[in-house]
Formats: structure tokens, C-alpha cells, sequence
């Protein structure tokens, strides 16, 4: 408890100075005979080797670019090529010491990487493991080309698979290591430890933290290396992942074997540029970027810059901060210095640097100083590199030849199957663990404080004789949410939580009260105020394995986690080929008396997003059920909470909400009250004004209506939605968010389209206005209310004899404010 880590002000009040230690720069010394204390002729020459097929894969990818072709062969590759000719050294020396156990996570410019880090994994593997490995990666598709092209040992047939599953994978072919889903700037191969590159800068700033999170978790051996470029360094989620990762908590409050640093590098690859800016003197200020793990914690992250232009010096580094690793003292930043010769993308005219600078890079050229050495030294002769050159150059031209081949590496066939990549969007799996395994706890469930006392709660709204249960002894809306959650965490040792003020406090909105009790830190923590790292880490430890709860207090927080929401969480399951999957929930709460930046809806946004599943549940059974299967499936799951009816008790289920395990499946909206002349379809809170005005409708004027719940919004089934219509012939969509722009404008427009015939009136929407949320007491102007329900259906739907509308949904009215943009 942090409450046992007192607060003095004795002593946080007392004068003194913080001092900085000394952070090393370009330190490695060492010379080849030193070194051969370490390495063998043949590791010397491997290392040369690889730096070699590098500089070829990219080079021979330049001319593509540039000239449409290589050796010959003619070729045009629309995509991107963000090459990293330079950058070899680097590449090879940060994977020589990983192991297939430890992970690497890149940027847009990762071929190297993943090269360097798949050569480094072949060399280590068994052959017979290596060849189950390729034999089983979908169905041995890629191995078979491979086979027929090459013959040799598995290793060499390894060395082949990973150049030809690369390559197919940049050139978007069904072979290629995502199916031709990822590309150049995502290709990745989990069975090696490459795990996503990102064309997001800075995307893996945060994921990464989430993969060391899972190692640690659950016990995991290896590290994570998150590779990324040195302009990154002034990204949000990276500045938010070494925040994540640098907490004090796992050396303060962790306990046991959990205490300690996490296993992560963060690896910046320091090219000196972005683009065009240039880093150290224009577009940061930090000189020499090993300097930004200063001011992160005592230990300065044991930052440290390397020079990156010398294997040898690359390795050295990654192997004394493995040990700091080792002795739980992680995370680790380096300042991996390199260059690179080739432009930010073969397009670019390198109109920002000089002729002189590129010409002063190469001429200190990683791989011909190498292999000088490698002479001087007398561990191989200048013919002996002569040859790994040119029969790499026709390794090469094999390779190309065989991921060009429409016949041998043809594209995803989307004209035989128009939905296959609809088919791997998500991966529609139900697990009950993730891992077999004791789930870690401090307490039997049943002596839970808050289980025993829900034990006692009224689990319907009224009692026997029909009134209304009191606040205090009501089973509440809050409490379906935490037995769906508290019981997943006795089933799943994976399970993990974390998000602002999760520990302790209680979780946002009592949601989370008595989970401390039952949990030890490792499995529900408090995070900083990182809304973006809080989902990319989760994005992390999910796609490692992991399920995971990642909390954003309030909806308007989603804008600081919007690329991980966007970009990240939706995407890696497809861009994986479907072979990832990710069993994220994202809580996220729509505020409620807070004003402008504290109670919007915005379930209209993330629905628009393809690959996340999207569910608003508005009552404590629902919300119960569609835990559970969120908690149950394997998805990215982002389920929105209302804050105005967190203390709401069940008033659709008679018999109450059930104290055992039951599941909602996701996407299946439910008939809330029968009738037969409107139906009003709701998304979240909005059910209860709905119900109101169901109320007036029918005592005065003998209006039925037809209630339906969505509770998701993606998937959504309408086939329930569209045989009401067919009853009613009328329809009003309502729900708490804006109304311009919203999912119930989609919703209307596809049921427009599948009930046209059946339908008296257009369907009509009534959502929020498209204002700032004013302060609560005026919120009853912005939020919909009954009357607007029943104005909608008057003025637009089906005239009510005697009804005194407002107006507020004519026509004239609607395109004025459209004209107005409000
Ligand atoms: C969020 C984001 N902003 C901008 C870009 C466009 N962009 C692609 S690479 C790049 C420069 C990145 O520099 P650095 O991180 O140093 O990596 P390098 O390209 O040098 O390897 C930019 C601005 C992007 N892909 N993502
Ligand atoms: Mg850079």
C-alpha cells in the first residue's frame, strides 16, 4: 500500500541537490584481439555476413525503387521502402545476443532489424525446432517455396525462409510473414521474437512496455528491445511508455520475485535525423540523446550512447545491459548512434544535408571498416569477403525471382474470396485463460468484502411488495461490471489491470472496490497519467499473450490514448494475418456533471474504427453478461460505462442479476418493453429517457412502444431492429452523444436501407447537441430527454392528437442549424 511509504515533510521539505551521474559516450574500446577472447573467426565473419545480406535485402529493394530493377530482373513495388543502408551495424549488433525468448519491437525503417534479429534467432535454434517452425507458420506455404528453390540444411533453408518471407511480406503477397497484410513498414515474425514494426513514430514506444509487463507478469524469460528512430524520441507515447516502465512501484511496492525493473531497452536508433530534421541541433535539445534518461529516475535509465557504426561496440553494449537487466535494474535506454546513407525513402532528394556529410558517412562505411579489421586481424582475407558479397547478391536475385512470381507467391486471392480480409479483422475466440496456471490472489473469493456484501444486495430494483429497493442495499450497475472482472481474475492467471487510480482508490466510480484486497500489484496497479501508454501497453501484453483491463477514467481521456485506440489496438490481428490475437478491454466511463471535457460520448468514434468491438451496456445484467464475454473473447473490446447510471439497479430481468457465471453475446441488441406502434431504439443511458417517454406515449396517447436496447454497437445484429420495423413501421434512434456524425446516423441509415419498404416515416435520430456538454444543471438542454423523444415522433413520425410540440425537429429548424455547423 502506498499508504505504508509515508510522506514525510521532514523530509521531502529538506534543501539539497539532485546530481546526475555520468552518462557514457561512445566508451567501447576494445580491440579485435580483446575480443577474440569473446568471439571465434566464424562469429567475426557471421557478423560480417549479416551486415552484408542487410545491405544487399535494402539495397537491391533501393533499385527496385529507383530504377525498377535488380540484376536484371524488372519489377515495380508501389509501397513503401524505408531503407536503412548505414544503419547495419546497428541492427546487427542490438540482435547478436537475443535470443528467439527475447523480443524486438520496431519503426518503419525495421528491415534490418528483423533480418538481424531472424538471422541471430536461426543461428540459435535447433535445427529440428527451426523447421517445425517454418513447417507450421500457415500451413508451410512459405517453406514449401523455399524448398523448391533451395536446398540445404535447415539452417540455410532458415537463412532463405526468413529473406523470402520478408521480402513477400514488403511485397504484399500471400506468402509473406502477415499473409502480405503488414507490409514494409509492420512486416514481423513472432516465432523469432520480431514482433510489430510500426509506421506510426513512436507506436512502439508504448506496446513494448506492455510486451516486458507480460514477461514480468507472468514469469516470461527474455527482454524486449523497443527499436525506434531517435526523432521519435519527441513523441508522446514513448515519453508515456518510459514513464510506464520507468515506475518506482516495481522496485517499492511489487513484491517477491515481481520486484524490480522491468526487462526492456529502449534502443533508439539514432540516425541524427527524422525526415529531414535533424535532431541534435534543430528539432531536439537534448545534444547527445542518451542524455533524455537523465531526468527519468535515479539510475538515469543507464543510459548510455554507443557507437552504432561498430558491431563489435553494439554488441558490447547490449550485453552488459542484458546483465543490468538480468539483475532486475531495467529498463535501459540506448543512444545507438548511426547513420543513414540511404534517403528517409528512396524518393527523397536528401535536400536537407550536404554532399560532403553523406560522403564523410560513408566513407567511414560500418561494413568496409569491419571487414578491414576483420583482415588486419587475420580472421579472413579480402577474397573470403569478396565471396559472402557476391554470393549474397545471388542469393538475392534468387530470392527476389521467387517473391515475384505471381505463380509461386501470388497475392490474397480477394476476387475468389471477397471477405478474407473481413475473416481476419478479429478473432472471434472463446478462452477462459489465456494460460493454464493458479491465478495469483490474497484472498479466497468468497471472503471478498465486497463479494460478501453484494451476497446481501437486492439484485432486482423493487421489492416483493413493489417498491423501490434503497441506494444502499441495491445491487447496482457498478457491481455487474465488478463480478464479471473479479471473477475473470480467479480464472485467468494472465489477467491483468491497471489505469489512473486503479489500486487503493477504488477504480473510477467504485467499480474496482475490493479488488485491491484480492489482488497482489502485479495484477491490478495504479498507472501514471498516461492515457496513451495505458492502452499501448495493454496492446503489448495482449498481443504477448496476456488478457488485460486497461481503464480510461473518463471518455474525453480517449483523445490522449487516440493513436493507440486508432491505430494500434484495431489493427495487429489483421496486420498478423489473424494470427494475433488481442484480448483487450478498454473501459472507458461517459461523464456525467463535469462540463465540456468531462461527459462526452464519443462509442460514435471508436465504432467508426474497423477491428474494434465496441459494446454500451445499460443495465447491471447486461453489463454483467457483456463483461463476460468481453472478458471471454479475444478482442479488443472497448466497453463504455455511463457515469449517470453506475448506481442503477436491474429493472429488465425479473428473477435479477444472476450471481453466477453467465455471458451476453456481443452484438445482440435486446427488446427492452413490447409494443406495436414506435419502436425507439437506444444506445446507453439514453434506455431510461426512452422508457419515460415510452411511459407518456402510451398513457397519453395510447402510443405502444417498442424498446430496443443495442448494448453494441459493433458487431451489431439488425435483424432484431429490422422485424421490429416491420411491426411499427417507425422508428427514433436515440443515445447521449452528439447527434451530428453519430452511430445512430449510421444505424439509421442502414436501417433506412434493410426496412425501407416496411418503414411509414424516415427514421429519425435524437442525439445530443452538437454543443459543448454545458454544466449539470443545464444538461437537460443538451442531453436528450423524454420530450425530445416525443417531440421527434410527433413532429416527424406519427402526430399525436393533441400534442404541443417545441419545434425542435422540423425541418426548417434542422437545416438552419446545420448551416449554423451546431
Ligand atoms: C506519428 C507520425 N508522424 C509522422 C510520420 C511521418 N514520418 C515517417 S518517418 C518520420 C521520421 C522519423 O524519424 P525517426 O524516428 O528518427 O526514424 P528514422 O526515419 O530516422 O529511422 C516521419 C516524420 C509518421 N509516420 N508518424
Ligand atoms: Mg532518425
Amino acid at each position: 500500500m502506498p499508504k505504508s511509504q509515508n510522506i514525510d515533510p521532514k523530509i521531502v521539505r529538506k534543501p539539497e541537490y539532485i546530481e546526475f551521474g555520468r552518462i557514457p559516450v561512445n566508451q567501447y574500446n576494445k580491440t579485435i584481439e580483446q575480443e577474440k577472447k569473446i568471439y571465434s573467426s566464424e562469429d567475426f565473419i557471421g557478423i560480417f555476413t549479416d551486415m552484408v545480406i542487410i545491405r544487399e535485402f535494402e539495397t537491391m529493394l533501393n533499385l527496385i525503387k529507383t530504377t525498377n530493377e535488380y540484376m536484371g530482373i524488372p519489377y515495380n513495388h508501389p509501397g513503401p521502402a524505408h531503407l536503412s543502408i548505414g544503419q547495419e551495424a546497428s541492427a546487427v549488433g542490438m540482435a547478436y545476443n537475443l535470443g528467439v525468448e527475447d523480443y524486438i519491437f520496431g519503426s518503419h525503417r525495421s528491415h534490418g532489424e528483423i533480418l538481424a534479429k531472424g538471422l541471430s534467432a536461426i543461428k540459435k535454434l535447433d535445427e529440428g525446432t527451426l523447421y517445425e517452425i517454418m513447417k507450421n507458420y500457415f500451413g508451410g506455404n512459405a517453406l514449401r517455396v523455399v524448398e523448391k528453390g533451395f536446398s540445404g540444411s535447415a539452417r540455410e533453408l532458415g537463412r532463405n525462409f526468413l529473406l523470402y518471407g520478408a521480402l513477400a511480406e514488403i511485397f504484399a503477397r500471400e506468402n509473406g510473414f502477415n499473409k502480405g497484410l503488414g507490409g514494409s513498414m509492420h512486416a514481423f515474425f513472432t516465432p523469432f521474437g520480431i514482433y510489430p514494426n510500426n509506421a506510426i513514430v513512436g507506436g512502439s514506444g508504448d506496446i513494448s512496455v506492455g510486451a516486458a509487463l507480460f514477461k514480468k507478469i507472468n514469469r516470461k524469460p527474455g527482454i524486449v528491445v523497443c527499436n525506434i528512430g531517435d526523432a521519435s524520441s519527441a513523441c508522446g507515447p514513448v515519453w508515456e511508455g518510459i514513464c510506464f516502465a520507468t515506475m518506482d512501484q516495481y522496485n517499492t511496492l511489487w513484491s517477491g520475485d515481481f520486484r524490480g525493473g522491468l526487462p526492456l531497452i529502449f534502443n533508439f536508433m539514432n540516425n541524427l535525423y527524422g525526415m529531414g530534421g535533424q535532431t541534435a541541433g534543430e528539432t531536439m535539445g537534448f545534444k547527445i540523446l542518451a542524455r533524455l534518461g537523465a531526468g527519468v529516475n535515479p539510475d538515469s535509465m543507464h543510459a548510455e550512447r554507443v557507437d552504432g557504426y561498430n558491431p563489435l561496440a553494439v554488441i558490447d553494449a547490449f550485453r552488459r545491459k542484458k546483465k543490468i537487466i538480468e539483475e532486475k535494474k531495467g529498463p535501459v535506454l540506448l543512444d545507438t548512434l548511426t547513420y543513414r546513407i540511404s534517403g528517409h525513402s528512396p524518393s527523397d532528394a536528401s535536400s536537407y544535408r550536404s554532399k560532403e556529410e553523406i560522403e564523410a558517412w560513408q566513407k567511414e562505411d560500418s561494413i568496409v571498416a569491419y571487414g578491414n579489421k576483420l583482415v588486419e586481424a587475420g580472421i579472413a582475407s579480402a577474397s573470403k569477403l569478396e565471396e559472402i558479397r557476391s554470393e549474397t547478391g545471388e542469393l538475392m536475385t534468387a530470392i527476389l525471382k521467387l517473391a515475384i512470381d505471381p505463380v509461386v507467391s501470388p497475392l490474397l486471392d480477394l476476387s475468389a474470396n471477397r471477405d478474407a480480409i473481413g475473416e481476419m479483422m478479429f478473432s472471434n475466440a472463446s478462452v477462459d485463460r489465456m494460460e493454464d496456471g493458479k491465478p495469483e490472489v490474497l484472498l479466497p473469493l468468497e471472503v471478498n468484502p465486497r463479494v460478501k456484501s453484494l451476497k446481501t444486495k437486492e439484485r432486482f430494483y423493487m421489492d416483493g411488495e413493489g417498491k423501490p429497493v434503497s441506494k444502499a442495499k441495491l445491487y447496482q450497475l457498478r457491481d455487474g461490471i465488478f463480478e464479471a472482472v473479479i471473477d475473470r481474475f480467479y480464472k485467468d492467471p494472465t489477467l491483468a489491470a491497471w489505469g489512473e487510480e486503479n489500486r487503493d482508490w477504488g477504480g473510477a466510480f467504485a467499480v474496482y472496490r475490493g479488488l485491491t484486497e484480492a489482488l497482489p500489484y502485479q495484477r491490478l496497479f495504479n498507472s501514471p497519467i498516461s492515457e496513451g501508454a495505458i492502452v499501448g501497453a495493454a496492446i503489448g501484453y495482449g498481443m504477448c499473450g496476456g488478457r488485460v483491463i486497461a481503464e480510461i477514467m473518463y471518455c474525453d481521456f480517449l483523445g490522449r490514448s487516440g493513436d493507440e485506440v486508432f491505430n494500434q489496438l484495431p489493427k495487429w490481428q489483421a496486420m498478423s494475418g489473424n494470427l494475433i490475437r488481442m484480448p483487450v478491454v478498454v473501459r472507458v466511463s461517459v461523464g456525467s456533471k463535469y462540463g465540456a471535457q468531462h461527459s462526452q460520448d464519443w462509442s460514435s468514434l471508436v465504432a467508426h474504427i474497423p477491428g474494434l468491438k465496441v459494446v454500451f451496456p445499460a443495465t447491471p445484467y447486461d453489463a454483467k453478461g457483456l463483461m463476460n464475454s468481453a472478458l471471454q473473447g479475444t478482442d479488443p473490446v472497448i466497453f463504455f460505462e455511463s457515469q449517470r447510471i453506475y448506481d442503477t439497479g436491474e429493472m429488465f430481468h425479473r428473477e435479477g442479476v444472476p450471481g453466477g457465471y453467465y455471458e451476453i453475446p456481443l452484438g445482440e441488441p435486446d427488446i427492452k418493453l413490447k409494443g406495436d406502434d414506435v419502436t425507439i431504439l437506444t444506445i446507453g443511458a439514453t434506455l431510461y429517457p426512452a422508457l419515460k417517454a415510452a411511459e407518456i406515449l402510451k398513457e397519453k396517447y395510447g402510443t405502444g412502444c417498442e424498446i430496443i436496447d443495442a448494448r453494441s454497437l459493433v458487431p451489431f445484429n439488425y435483424a432484431p431492429v429490422v422485424e421490429s420495423v416491420k411491426k411499427t413501421g417507425r422508428i427514433v434512434l436515440a443515445s447521449d452523444a452528439s447527434s451530428r456524425g453519430s452511430f445512430l446516423k449510421e444505424m439509421a441509415q442502414t436501417i433506412t436501407e434493410l426496412a425501407f419498404d416496411f418503414l411509414d416515416a424516415p427514421p429519425v435520430v435524437v442525439g445530443s447537441r452538437n454543443w459543448i456538454t454545458p454544466a449539470f444543471e443545464m444538461e437537460k438542454y443538451f442531453f436528450p430527454q423524454a420530450d425530445w423523444i416525443t417531440d421527434a415522433i410527433h413532429e416527424k413520425i406519427l402526430p399525436l392528437k393533441g400534442y404541443v410540440s417545441s419545434g425542435r425537429y422540423s425541418s426548417d429548424r434542422t437545416v438552419r442549424l446545420s448551416s449554423e455547423g451546431v
